[in-house]
């Protein structure tokens, strides 16, 4: 059946007049794949309606949070339950203690912590934090990655930035990114080159362990060991931006799955079961630099929201009580070479790229992609095509060749078939092309 979009088309030119591109975050407004975006007015478990009243399975997870589906009963009735009591007071509850000691059982690196209210801020606040500790300047980050809209990370930036082909923002003076040094991904001869040319130089590395936001790119053999085996004897702090990976690859994220413990870690939307939040916390030593008692400022009234912390507390006791990483693991691990397999029967060069429950499908005749200059090399042209027809077949994926997708429990049996058959005709089209 063909799909009508009159009411996504209406809201989107009604919303170009009031917000900017008519979207609230850039990604949204569909540039990459062109058409018109889905004006969504509910989701539950797998599925998202638009305003149209088409069902689509999801792939978004609102870009990762909805582990356990959108609307989980656990994590709507904490919301409804924290609202009745008052929704912001701008002073300490018992709540963020319970929350705080729930994601320390997860993330035992993260021996102090501190709430804010997005993943910006937590990788902003961890590096005005190692800078104030180490009382050094530079930092170095990896080509690709995405920490968030802060002026210096905006440098060969992941995600949006990418999506929208401006990498490098405008906006930005060159004196703010002066301190942000910039390493491949997967490269570490590199990382090291730039510790020697900066030695003493450098507060921390920065890193998303595994990247989710140049597409999905993991790490190769034994560079995160190595890397922060580096860190270690450079004397240099190892931030792990888990935004993405935290409570996703593996309940403890990816220093769990990696077996690596990281002198600070940020955390982001998924410790908000889909209310705004971030953290960053890690060495008490370290943290004991931040206000109140240390001289390295950062502060917020919504941070620790109640809301915030009773719904991202119901969703991580949930995945604590289920564990469903296998479960997980397994039916993503059946989508992404089901993919794979329809793309090589169709003599299409795809890589296909999984991590948990976390993957990305890059057009693309390279055998592999480990990086962003590799990432620069896929055709967004074939990505654009696979993604329409996956939509006119009622599956929603990230608007985006740079994005990864993200699975949820609720992708059973029923979800993986609705996948596969709509892939076929996806790599159909993008034959045809
Ligand atoms: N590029 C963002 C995720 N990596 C998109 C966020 C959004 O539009 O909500």
């Amino acid at each position: 059946m063909v799909k009508s979009f009159t009411k996504s088309t209406q809201l989107f030119e009604k919303s170009k007049k009031v917000l900017v591109g008519g979207v609230n975050s850039p990604v949204r407004a569909f540039g990459s794949v062109g058409g018109t975006p889905l004006f969504i007015s509910q989701a539950k478990g797998a599925y998202l309606w638009d305003e149209d009243g088409n069902r689509y399975l999801d792939y978004v997870g609102s870009w990762g949070p909805m582990i356990l589906g959108h609307a989980y009963p656990s994590v709507i009735a904490a919301v409804q339950q924290a609202a009745e009591s008052g929704t912001s007071f701008g002073a300490p509850t018992a709540r963020e203690i319970e929350f705080a000691r729930l994601i320390q059982q997860a993330f035992p690196s993260m021996e102090q912590i501190r709430f804010v209210n997005s993943g910006t801020e937590a990788t902003m606040s961890a590096i005005r934090l190692a800078r104030g500790f180490t009382g050094r300047d530079k930092i170095i980050k990896f080509e690709g990655a995405y920490h968030g809209h802060a002026d210096y990370l905006l440098v060969k930036a992941g995600s949006g930035a990418t999506t929208l082909g401006v990498p490098t923002s405008k906006g930005v003076p060159a004196s703010f990114t002066e301190h942000t040094l910039l390493a491949r991904y997967n490269d570490l001869a590199q990382v090291q080159q730039l510790l020697e040319q900066h030695r003493g130089e450098v507060a921390a590395i920065i890193l998303e362990p595994v990247c989710g936001n140049m597409g999905l790119v993991a790490p190769q053999g034994p560079f995160l060991q190595q890397l922060a085996e580096l860190a270690k004897a450079e004397n240099v702090l190892l931030i792990f931006d888990e935004v993405m990976t935290g409570f996703r690859v593996a309940f403890g994220g990816a220093q769990e799955l990696y077996g690596i413990r990281p002198d600070l870690s940020c955390l982001g939307k998924i410790i908000g079961g889909g209310l705004p939040v971030g953290a960053f916390g890690g060495r008490a030593d370290i943290m004991a630099h931040l206000a109140p008692e240390g001289p390295v400022y950062q502060a917020g009234t919504l941070s620790g929201n109640p809301l915030a912390m009773a719904a991202g507390h119901a969703m991580i006791q949930a995945l604590a009580e289920q564990k469903p990483y296998s479960q997980l693991n397994q039916t993503a691990k059946i989508i992404v070479d089901g993919i794979r397999e329809r793309a090589e029967q169709r003599h299409i060069p795809m890589v296909a790229a999984r991590l948990g429950s976390m993957f990305s499908f890059f057009f693309t005749d390279q055998a592999a992609v480990t990086n962003y200059d590799e990432v620069q090399q896929i055709s967004a042209d074939r990505f654009k095509v696979f993604y329409h027809g996956m939509l006119e077949q009622g599956v929603y994926l990230p608007p985006s060749p740079y994005e990864a997708w993200f699975l949820s429990t609720e992708h059973g049996e029923a979800e993986v078939e609705i996948t596969l058959s709509a892939a076929e005709h996806a790599l159909d089209l993008v034959k045809k092309s």
